[in-house]
């Protein structure tokens, strides 16, 4: 008998175990509270054993909705026990915050339209109408939102304000910005004193997973930095625009819009709702503007500042996010290809790393700066697909089910060794490898 079952059943028993009723977390200890995009995956892979709980997930996001059509990117547990991490982000200092949940400030990569859509697929034409009719108005007004507030002079892209906004926290693009143009004076001593090491004391993270494997103590004070500038703004863009703090046009981020406005877009049509001709028009725009991120010396897109237009070329899993957007020509997506088959760069034994091997950010058990992630390996292997790579999907999809065959499913993987690494039990790993199991091994 094939292990299949099994293993399904295992990842099952991860959600379940991670499940607080309303939401998920994404693992216990190091992450107690909702997350906007892991509650997207983390649905794609419920709707397989139980439909209505995967709607609750995503009503659950809903939940925290701001009256200006922000997703938050976090909604914390209420608990009092949390009450540092509440006072942290002070969402109440923000009038378009709810007044009933307590959630973070900014937004994270728009996976919700794909989470909507792959629940629908799941139903008979009736029960997918009734679905998009109960999610899409909250789904609309993010993404007017998301034009309205982030693409300001209606270029195309939409811009970011905080590391924390595209998933990938410690991505080099980030930290080097950070570094180069954020790094308050205060940081910066204690860089050259030495006593970074200092800060590590009041970090959680740390204490639960080993150091070498989140960010360093330089790069979590300036996220933390950022963070704060943030709060001091109220989280008002107009502010958060004039006084020019750190802004930037994440290609991710982008990429996942170009997919979430396609599929909204043929959700509003199944269910025959209308969806104003202005957001059409700038959604088309999004799909020329990816294009202003290609660099043609290095044959790669990359994100870049949203002051100066200037392309943030430090190379990473960013790159491969075109193909997942799907609005590139079929020669770009050939060259991207290329570099995933590239052994020296996102080729590894066990891919994809977060950063090619050839980068000199490339450290192998560092978070979003080596490791090999499955909720990009799903994004990637979409994108595959639907270029007509199938082959390349499956082997990507094989590759990534062998690290989780022993039924342990971790954040991240050694991208060289497949060492398991990061929290245990995480549930976005479980959800991505269930829902393949179900839908290409069936
Ligand atoms: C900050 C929850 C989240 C993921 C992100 C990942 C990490 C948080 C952190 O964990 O970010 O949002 O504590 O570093 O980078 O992608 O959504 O799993």
């Amino acid at each position: 008998m094939s292990e299949t079952p099994s293993l399904a059943a295992q990842a099952k028993a991860v959600l379940q175990k991670n499940d607080q009723g309303l939401y998920t977390i994404p693992a216990h200890h190091l992450y107690p509270h909702q997350w906007l995009w892991d509650s997207c995956f983390i649905a794609i892979g419920q709707r397989h054993y139980d439909i209505d709980r995967a709607k609750m997930e995503l009503l659950s996001l809903i939940r925290g909705q701001w009256s200006n059509g922000m997703i938050p990117h976090m909604i914390f547990n209420p608990d009092t026990s949390y009450r540092r991490d509440h006072n942290l982000w002070r969402s109440w200092v923000s009038p378009f915050a709810p007044d009933d949940v307590i959630t973070s400030g900014i937004t994270q990569p728009p996976m919700m339209a794909e989470a909507i859509y792959r629940i629908g697929e799941k139903q008979a034409l009736p029960e997918r109408r009734s679905w998009y009719k109960l999610a899409l108005p909250s789904l609309l007004a993010y993404h007017e939102w998301l034009y309205r507030e982030r693409d300001p002079h209606q270029e195309g892209l939409v811009l970011q304000i905080h590391p924390w906004e595209t998933g990938l926290d410690n991505n080099p693009a980030w930290i080097s910005e950070l570094h180069e143009h954020l790094l308050p004076w205060w940081i910066r001593v204690l860089q050259r004193t030495r006593l970074e090491g200092l800060a590590g004391l009041l970090r959680r993270d740390t204490k639960v997973v080993p150091a070498d494997q989140r960010y360093t103590n330089i790069d979590a004070m300036a996220i933390f930095d950022a963070q704060r500038r943030l709060r001091r703004k109220e989280y008002n863009i107009d502010k958060i625009l004039d006084h020019s703090l750190f802004t930037f046009e994440d290609l991710a981020f982008n990429c996942i819009l170009i997919r979430a406005n396609d599929l909204l877009l043929d959700m509003a049509k199944t269910i025959r709702a209308e969806v104003p001709a202005d957001l059409i028009k700038r959604m088309k725009k999004t799909r020329a503007a990816l294009e202003e991120l290609w660099e043609p010396y290095t044959e790669s897109y990359y994100p870049r500042d949203f002051v100066t237009h200037k392309l943030i070329k430090e190379p990473s899993i960013e790159g491969m996010m075109p193909l997942y957007a799907g609005s590139i020509s079929k020669e770009r997506a050939a060259i991207i290809v290329k570099n995933l088959e590239n052994a020296h760069m996102f080729g590894p034994p066990h891919p994809v790393p977060s950063v090619p091997l050839n980068s000199p950010w490339f450290d192998a058990n560092r978070y979003w700066q080596g490791p090999t992630w499955f909720n990009t390996n799903w994004l990637i292997a979409d994108g595959l697909k639907r270029y007509g790579y199938k082959d390349h999907a499956e082997a990507l999809i094989e590759s990534s089910l062998e690290l989780v065959q022993n039924g342990k499913f971790h954040e991240y993987y050694n991208p060289l060794t497949g060492e398991p690494l990061g929290a245990p039990d995480f549930s976005w790993t479980a959800a991505v490898a269930l829902d393949w199991l179900i839908t290409t091994k069936a």
